[in-house]
């Protein structure tokens, strides 16, 4: 801990929260009772928070109980501006940008968020508890906690499986774990949009749950298009963040693709009259609805269930522009590991002149680690070290990849069951596969197609040598920047097999 740690919190928090309600937020993360879940309590002086809190976790009375005599995870939170102001709010949000600061203690588990009522900084049993401290709790009791939705996949014949998978923001992922697939005979159900804590139980099975009781999620884009299961979910019972408003009290935002009723107004998300064709976003772009899950008509029968579902595949992804096929699986775990090492996903700078650039963000999870993240790899390797486990099969996936001229080469959205399938069967032992030197892809035929009439196969699975002679440059920089001593050999031993590969190629 920084020695100016405890001079950084006496400075912000006494008197923080004068003229404001302090509340006291007992919540579970994870099923009540569930051997998986996990306790906290939140002090805060925000009431978003606490309605925002009241749907993501299981909060109140049942938690205290559970709770008795055992150990919790501390969050303290202020938005840091006492009452009265001092100075005028900016778009009516209470925070303090000059001296905000959100610090996690995993050694005395505890978090400390000041001055943010940012989602992330401030319902401090999302990111900051179920992720950052999570994964630190995790690597000491060997399980899990990771950056991945959960869905259960149902084929034709009613065989059941469950994947868990990680995507960079930006990926789809809340429309993933709520497809509605368009292979026919084929069900998706939901468990969890956001995050998974896995953990092997004593048959060798590895179980997750979704530790969260709710969506916090990303506004623009979602329609009934894109993510119908979405927009039923968001009915009712909801709080939107940032979004526009209509003049008859409902929301709007980017590619909501709705028509906008004759006499109706729009104002933007920081109240100005705005409409279609106006500068600028009606919406934030980062404007979040934040629902139940229960109201999720696709939600898995067992998405509650105390001892977790059984995942048999992860599924890794990235935003991939150039050069990375629709799917391919890794020739085993210690391969898979290397792969979500070198996960790279195409994102806006965050300096607008910048465009658009391939970020590295290994596991999805570069803004969460809760700890030195070559430790976080040797805990992955360690995985196959646990006596009698079945190890999922890890894959990697990109919906994103274009052609030359910048369009899409695969359709995306209801469509990624076909690729599902393909795991399903993959994961079954079919010998469906072909081997390449970047892991095992569909063999021709094996991808189904049927009805997808101009979809380029050749272009969307080749591999051009220069482009992989290139990524695996990179990787290693990153990788030895990055990590550098305490990067785990075997996955340097991973890209330096992966490098001779394409040399051959
Ligand atoms: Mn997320």
């Amino acid at each position: 801990m920084p020695p100016n740690f405890k001079g950084a919190v006496d400075e912000r928090f006494p008197g923080c929260m004068k003229g404001r309600t302090m509340y006291v937020i007992p919540y579970s993360m994870g099923p009540i009772g569930s051997p998986l879940s996990k306790i906290g309590i939140q002090l805060t002086d925000s009431a978003y928070v606490v309605a925002s809190m009241r749907i993501m976790t299981r909060m109140g009375t049942a938690a205290l109980r559970t709770l008795g005599d055992g150990e919790f995870v501390k969050c303290l939170h202020s938005v840091g501006r006492p009452l009265p102001l001092e100075d005028e709010l900016v778009n009516n949000w209470p925070c303090n940008p000059e001296k905000t600061l959100i610090a996690h203690v995993p050694e005395r588990r505890e978090i400390v968020s000041f001055g943010s009522g940012y989602g992330g900084n401030s319902l401090l049993g999302k990111k900051c508890f179920a992720l950052r401290i999570a994964s630190c709790i995790a690597k000491d009791e060997g399980w899990l906690a990771e950056h991945m939705l959960i869905l259960g996949l149902t084929n034709p014949e009613g065989k059941k499986k469950y994947v868990a998978a990680a995507f960079p923001s930006a990926c789809g992922k809340t429309n993933l774990a709520m497809m509605n697939p368009t292979l026919p005979g084929w069900r998706v159900e939901c468990v969890g949009d956001d995050i998974a804590w896995m953990k092997f139980d004593s048959d060798g099975r590895l179980r997750a749950i979704n530790p969260e009781n709710g969506f916090f999620g990303v506004a623009p884009g979602t329609s009934t298009r894109t993510n119908p299961n979405a927009m039923h979910t968001i009915q009712r019972n909801t709080i939107f963040t940032n979004v526009a408003e209509t003049s008859e009290g409902g929301v709007y935002w980017e590619g909501i693709d709705q028509m906008i009723p004759a006499g109706v107004t729009i104002s933007t998300w920081q109240g100005k009259p705005w409409k279609p064709g106006d500068a600028g976003p009606a919406a934030h772009p980062n404007s979040r609805f934040c629902a139940p899950a229960r109201q999720c008509p696709i939600m898995d029968p067992d998405w509650e269930s105390p001892k977790g579902v059984p995942i048999d595949a992860i599924i890794l992804g990235g935003r991939r522009p150039a050069g990375v096929p629709l799917v391919y699986e890794a020739f085993n775990w210690r391969h898979g590991v290397f792969v979500g090492s070198a996960m790279r996903s195409e994102s806006t700078a965050a300096a607008e002149h910048k465009g658009k650039v391939i970020m590295h963000d290994p596991f999805a999870m570069r803004p969460f680690f809760g700890y030195n993240f070559g430790r976080y790899l040797e805990h992955w390797l360690s995985m196959e070290g646990h006596k009698g486990v079945r190890l999922p099969k890890i894959f990697h996936v990109n919906w994103f990849r274009k052609d030359a001229a910048g369009n899409f080469l695969w359709p995306g959205f209801g469509e990624n069951s076909r690729v599902l399938d393909w795991i399903f069967r993959r994961v079954d032992g079919e010998e469906s596969a072909k081997e390449t030197p970047i892991g095992y892809i569909p063999k021709d035929g094996a991808l189904d197609l049927t009805g997808l009439s101009k979809v380029n196969y050749q272009e969307l699975f080749s591999l051009p040598k220069e482009f992989w002679e290139q990524e695996v440059r990179e990787v290693r920089q990153y990788l030895t920047e990055q990590v550098n001593e305490d990067l785990p050999k075997e996955v340097m031993k991973e890209l330096e097999a992966l490098e001779a590969r394409v040399k051959k190629m």
